[in-house]
């Protein structure tokens, strides 16, 4: 076995990798960029190499400098994770020639499924079932017009150097058959530098099942079962599960010798994925599943047959790398039990799934345990930047049966606290929580169809909400009026004469969005509170607030949340449910909301290039008071308000990390 192994990667894969090799007594490498100089991966690593600058083609991809600093530390293989530079037959070759191992296939084995149309022939070749189609040479228009009549409407155009769906037209008659020819070429030569396509029958109700191999030098393989990857959206999967619902045990022994084949076809070695599509217009049927291409790399998904069959998949391939054979025979491979796994993102479900970058300023697992695992590559407190993938962890639950194990995932879904992004995790509930899903109905127009359902739109916060809001608000309060360390800036800190009563009563007044809600805050005469709502109703509230948690008793009920405040924004994360409201200070000017917001601390980590104004000056709104370079960019911190400069905490040439007070300005008035 390796003493010593480099993992040219990031993020949750590269944390996954170190976990094992850690296990096994293997040292670790991590390689990072500087915007990942404390990133969790380097944190876990024996040791770390910093590799370049934040952009991918000047880091992650540099095989070069990767290759270097394996050989500068000693280490003897390279674990390439997903991504990046893992499916790169160069790659692998140039460890060759370094004399390092690649931790992953032949060369050869990668190239042979590099092009669709001729990965299909060699499986043709190898009795794997292909989808009807024409995967040849010629590419003249009319020639291919020819085929598609042949092979029948509606027809799929692949631009054969394709992937992620990129370069596919759907051609339902003759008439539209040329443009569509031509938008596949232009896509393909755009996206792969190759105009050549393939022409197969369109499944009109597809399903995505994919069947783990492992292979050995000594020529052994074996399939690990399957995974059903079914619900994706634009080809990017949502939620996996292992084994796939409703599998005839036929089928599976099928797919999982078609599998085999393709792999000892192309001499394959190491762990690789064989993806199929299943027509399921009748159901699943033995007979109608079809070869799609191979992943020749071990998969983001790869922990779902982890959890059913007990066995961990990068131990399984640092033993094959190292010469040894496989640790198990097929028919000592068992599926115990049901796994799902979900892809947490930032992003914003509401937006389009528009990517949400900035600081984890809450991030809270659910606890792991027999059923609950969590594959992360950030902790509280880091970023998510627009360098790389958002996402943030991948949560994957275990259960008896498929029914108990869909029911943990929303359990532990909505435990899942996060506040600084948004997330896909409401999205996640709903569709975990779907009847249809539930069924066991599905094909890979699972979320347009249900779509309606799976993006509710945002929703106002309720009177728990609300009445939980507004605790925090007294508490914290409470908490700084009774020796808390004074933050000048602090909204909270009642400046201005804003204070609120022990006896009696305040108002305080909510805003959402446009909206704004008023609440009357009576004190009782022991901690409680009471608060009057918009309609009339009246909750009693008590608790208490401490480190990001608020454990609550409204009226009869108990509640424990996590709470995220950042000036006059708070942040309420209830279960499955992230509420966003801002403290209206009616005492305040506008200015001192917007100071909160947080103008005159870093928004990243970066450098301070210039200081614009002096100690003591008398600057207006809006005015530049200073320069920060980060990850490439120049912002310019503006002043918040009107008011005078009253401390000047960095010089140019600083570095500043992020968060950090920049300047402490005193706002007029
Ligand atoms: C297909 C298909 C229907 N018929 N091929 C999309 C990406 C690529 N890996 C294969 N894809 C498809 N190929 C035929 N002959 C439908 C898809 C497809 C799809 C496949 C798997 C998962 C999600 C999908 C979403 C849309 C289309």
């Amino acid at each position: 076995m390796f003493r010593k192994i480099l993992i040219a990667n990031r993020g949750e894969i590269a944390c996954r990798v170190i976990r094992t090799a850690r296990r096994l007594g293997i040292a670790t490498v991590a390689v990072y960029s500087d915007a990942d100089a404390n990133a969790r991966h380097v944190a876990l690593a024996d040791e770390a190499v910093r590799i370049g600058p934040a952009p991918v083609r000047e880091s992650y991809l540099r095989a070069d400098v990767i290759i270097a600093a394996a050989k500068a530390s000693g280490a003897e293989a390279i674990h390439p994770g997903y991504g990046f530079l893992s499916e790169n037959a160069e790659f692998a070759d140039a460890l060759a020639e370094a004399g390092l191992v690649f931790i992953g296939p032949p060369a050869s084995a990668i190239r042979a499924m590099g092009l669709k149309g001729a990965a299909k022939a060699l499986m043709q070749e190898a009795r794997v079932p292909v989808v009807p189609g024409y995967h040849g040479d010629n590419q003249d228009a009319d020639f291919l017009l020819g085929e598609a009549e042949r092979i029948g409407w509606p027809v799929l155009i692949k631009a054969v150097a394709g992937g992620g769906g990129k370069g596919m037209r759907r051609v339902d008659k003759a008439a539209e058959f040329k443009a569509a020819l031509a938008g596949a070429q232009r896509e393909g030569a755009n996206a792969f530098g190759n105009d050549r396509v393939l022409l197969e029958k369109y499944l009109v109700k597809p399903r995505h099942i994919e069947i783990q191999v492992f292979a050995d030098k000594q020529g052994n393989a074996v399939h690990l079962f399957e995974r059903d990857c079914s619900v994706q959206r634009r080809h990017q999967k949502v939620l996996e599960e292992a084994p796939a619902p409703g599998m005839p045990t036929a089928m599976r022994q099928a797919m999982g010798q078609a599998a085999v084949n393709a792999a000892k076809a192309i001499g394959y070695v190491g762990a690789g994925t064989v993806e199929f599509i299943a027509d399921v217009s009748d159901g699943l049927k033995p007979d109608r599943f079809y070869f799609m291409e191979m992943n020749t790399r071990l998969q983001v998904e790869h922990p779902v047959t982890e959890m059913i069959t007990g066995q961990d998949l990068v131990e399984w391939q640092l033993r094959v790398a190292a010469g040894n054979p496989l640790p198990l025979k097929q028919e000592e491979l068992r599926i115990d039990g049901h796994a799902v796994e979900a892809r947490i993102y930032a992003e914003d479900p509401t937006k389009n799934f528009l990517p949400s970058v900035g600081k984890l300023h809450r991030l809270r697992p659910p606890a792991e345990d027999a059923h609950v695992r969590v594959d992360t590559g950030v902790r509280e407190n880091d970023s998510v930047t627009p360098f790389y993938d958002p996402m943030i962890a991948k949560l994957i639950v275990w259960d008896h049966d498929r029914g108990a194990a869909l029911r943990r995932m929303g359990q532990a879904l909505a435990q899942y606290q996060v506040a600084g992004v948004t997330t896909n995790i409401p999205f996640l509930i709903a569709l975990a929580g779907h009847p249809a899903f539930d069924e066991g109905d599905l094909d890979t127009g699972f979320i347009e169809r249900f779509r309606a359902d799976l993006i509710p739109p945002v929703q106002a916060a309720d009177a728990s909400a609300l009445a939980l809001a507004a605790l925090a608000v007294v508490l914290e309060r409470r908490a700084q009026r009774s020796g808390g360390k004074g933050d000048p800036w602090s909204p909270w800190a009642a400046v201005n004469g804003w204070r609120l009563n022990d006896q009696g009563y305040d108002e305080l007044i909510f805003r959402e969005g446009e909206s704004e809600t008023r609440l009357r805050i009576e004190y009782a005469a022991d901690a409680a509170i009471r608060v009057k709502l918009p309609g009339g109703a009246v909750v009693t509230a008590a608790g208490k607030l401490q480190d990001g948690s608020l454990d609550a008793v409204l009226d009869e009920r108990r509640f424990s949340i996590g709470l995220v405040r950042q000036g006059l924004d708070l942040t309420l994360l209830l279960p499955g449910r992230v509420q966003k409201l801002s403290l209206v200070d009616p005492l305040a000017a506008g200015e001192l909301d917007e100071a909160a917001g947080g103008a005159l601390t870093a928004p990243m980590p970066g450098k301070v290039v210039q200081v614009l104004v002096a100690e003591g000056a008398a600057v207006e709104k809006g005015q530049a008071l200073m320069v920060l370079e980060a990850m490439k960019m120049e912002h310019t911190i503006a002043a918040p308000a009107r008011g005078k400069i009253a401390k000047l905490n960095f010089k140019a040439g600083d570095q500043v990390s992020e968060g950090a007070t920049l300047i402490a300005l005193e706002a007029e008035g």
